[in-house]
C-alpha cells in the first residue's frame, strides 16, 4: 500500500456527531472525499434536514440521525440503526459539544452538569455504544475533539475546561482499555476556530473596533489569526486512517502555536 493509501478511508463508515455545521461538519466532508460513508447527528430537526442538504450541494452522501447525545435511549437507537442501515461504525468523532461562558460562583450546578453532560459524559455514552461493533471488526477510531482547555483554565468556563480536561484523559483510558482491540482513540485540541460557538467572542464593538477577545487571541496565536475549520481536517483524516496506526492515547493540538507560546512582551 503506498503512503498516500494509507490516508484514504475508502469503504469506512464514519459517524461524526453534532456535524450540522461547524468543526463536526467540516470533519465530515472531509471525511466524505477521503471515501468514508457519513452518518451523523444533531438534535435539531430543521438543522439536521438543512446539513443533508449541505452535504448533498458539496456532493457528500451524508445520512443524518436526530438524536441527543446525552440520551444513551437514543443514541443505542441511533447506533443500531446505522448498522442496520448503512453499517457498522469504524470511525467515531465524538465532537458535539457546547460552552457556558458564566462566572463560577455565578454558575448553578444544573448549568454546570449540563456543559458536563454533553461534553463528556456524551463521549462516553457514544463510545460505549460503538466499540461493540469495532470490537467485532477488529478495528476502531475513536477520536474526541477536546481543546485548548483540555491544559488551560480562563475565567467564565470552569465547566467546560472540567469537562474537556476529562475528555483528554477518557481518551487515555480507551486508548488504554481498548488498544489491545485495535481500537485506537485520540483527540484533537482546536486552537480557537472562528464557528458559531465562538461568534460572540469576535463581534465587532458598537465602535466598529475589534472585540477585545479576538486581539487578545491574535496576540496570543504564533500564527497571529483565528483558525478556521479547514485547519482541522488534515489532522482530523489523519488520526481516522491507517497512517495513525500505532498513534494511541494522544492528543493533537491544532492550535496554531498557542500553547507553545508565552506571548509577546508588552
Ligand atoms: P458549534 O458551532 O456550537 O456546533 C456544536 C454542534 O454540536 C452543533 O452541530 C450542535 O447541534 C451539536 N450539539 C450540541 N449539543 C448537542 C446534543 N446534545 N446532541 C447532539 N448534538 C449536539 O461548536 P464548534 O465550534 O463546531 O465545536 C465543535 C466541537 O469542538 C465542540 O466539542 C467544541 O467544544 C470543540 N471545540 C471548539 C473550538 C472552537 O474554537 N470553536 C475549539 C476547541 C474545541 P445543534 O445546533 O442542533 O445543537
Ligand atoms: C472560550 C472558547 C474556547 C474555545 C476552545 C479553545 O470561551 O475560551 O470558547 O473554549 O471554544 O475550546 O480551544
Amino acid at each position: 500500500m503506498s503512503v498516500l493509501d494509507t490516508f484514504s478511508l475508502k469503504g469506512k463508515v464514519a459517524l461524526v456527531t453534532g456535524a450540522t455545521y461547524g468543526i463536526g461538519f467540516a470533519i465530515a466532508a472531509a471525511y466524505g472525499e477521503a471515501g468514508a460513508k457519513i452518518v451523523f447527528n444533531g438534535h435539531n430537526e430543521q438543522r439536521l434536514a438543512a446539513a443533508e442538504e449541505e452535504y448533498k450541494k458539496l456532493g457528500i452522501e451524508a445520512k443524518g440521525y436526530l438524536c441527543d447525545v446525552t440520551d444513551e435511549e437514543q443514541v443505542t437507537a441511533m447506533v443500531q440503526k446505522i448498522n442496520e442501515e448503512v453499517g457498522v461504525i469504524d470511525i467515531l468523532v465524538n465532537n458535539a459539544g457546547i460552552i457556558k461562558r458564566i462566572p463560577m460562583c455565578e454558575m448553578s450546578a444544573a448549568e454546570f452538569r449540563q456543559v458536563i453532560d454533553v461534553d463528556l459524559n456524551a463521549p462516553f455514552i457514544v463510545s460505549k455504544a460503538v466499540i461493540p461493533g469495532m470490537i467485532e471488526k477488529g478495528h476502531g477510531k475513536i477520536i474526541n475533539i477536546c481543546s485548548m482547555m483540555s491544559e488551560l483554565g480562563r475565567e467564565t468556563v470552569s465547566a467546560y475546561a472540567a469537562a474537556k480536561g476529562g475528555l483528554k484523559m477518557l481518551t487515555k483510558n480507551i486508548c488504554s482499555e481498548y488498544g489491545g482491540q485495535n481500537i485506537q482513540c485520540n483527540g484533537i485540541g482546536p486552537g480557537y476556530i472562528a464557528t458559531p460557538q465562538t461568534a460572540p467572542l469576535r463581534e465587532p464593538q458598537a465602535d466598529g473596533s475589534r472585540h477585545p477577545f479576538d486581539q487578545f487571541i491574535c496576540a496570543k496565536t504564533p500564527a497571529n489569526r483565528w483558525g478556521e475549520t479547514e485547519d482541522l481536517v488534515g489532522p482530523a483524516v489523519f488520526l481516522a486512517s491507517d497512517a495513525s496506526n500505532f498513534v494511541n492515547g494522544q492528543v493533537l493540538y491544532v492550535d496554531g502555536g498557542i500553547l507553545a507560546y508565552i506571548g509577546k512582551q508588552p
